[in-house]
């Protein structure tokens, strides 16, 4: 082999790598439903701070089958498995306040571990549930949690989780019964944050497969900007 077919295969060899690189970081980070902005609303003042202040709405639904503002909750996915919605990735300011306000539509049951029945990481470390104030709720009545990680190297002390009590049955639709839930938090410094429901709700696995190991159903980010 010539120098000019070292090179040549140097060059084949890079451009395959960087093909499959993007690949896997595509495949790491496609929404299945895009992502949801936040919703700045002003400013508000936490512990004598002033912050902006955004706002972002979503939903936790027994199956994937159904719409929000007419698209699909999670188009291309397995329609029998529970979901957030209208998707899975978020997008909020960095040190900000967000506030946020869930419809949890879905049944539920045990918690493995009662840690994630508490309210952490929100101002004041509560929510409210159906208006009412609350620290934690029933581990035994969970239908699902919003439990979100620090990023090592960047906020690894951030952590904040949220249990969502369950409904008494599966009523998806838009009249359907629901536990309403709102809390806010100051969002962290800039990077993406992996969050997962830690309310065993997929199958096998201990619960803790299908619709639990899967991207975009029970798991996704927020891009902190
Ligand atoms: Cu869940």
């Amino acid at each position: 082999m010539g120098p000019f077919g070292l090179i040549l295969t140097v060059v084949i060899a890079a451009v395959v790598l960087a093909a499959v690189a993007l690949l896997f970081h595509a495949q790491g980070y496609t929404s299945p439903a895009g992502t949801l902005v936040a919703t700045p609303v002003g400013t508000a003042t936490v512990n004598g701070q002033t912050l902006q202040h955004v706002t972002l709405a979503f939903n936790t639904y027994p199956d994937s089958t159904g719409m929000v503002n007419g698209k699909p909750i999670h188009p291309g996915g397995n329609p029998g498995w529970p979901a957030y919605g209208p998707t899975n990735v978020f997008q909020v300011p960095a040190h900000a306040l967000v506030t946020v306000t869930v419809r949890q539509y879905d049944s539920g049951g045990s918690l493995n571990n009662s840690f994630f029945a508490t309210v952490r990481g929100t101002v004041g470390n509560v929510a409210t549930v159906n208006g009412k104030v609350v620290h934690s709720i029933d581990p035994n009545n969970v239908g699902h949690t919003f439990t979100v990680r620090g990023v090592p190297g960047t906020d690894p002390a951030f952590f904040l989780n949220v249990p969502f009590p369950a409904v008494g049955g599966d009523n998806q639709t838009d009249n359907g019964q629901y536990e309403s839930v709102k809390f806010s938090f100051v969002s962290g410094t800039k990077g993406s944050y992996a969050w997962n429901c830690e309310f065993p709700c997929g199958v096998q696995i201990a619960g803790f497969g299908g619709p639990m190991s899967a991207f975009g159903f029970m798991s996704g980010f927020i891009h902190v900007v």
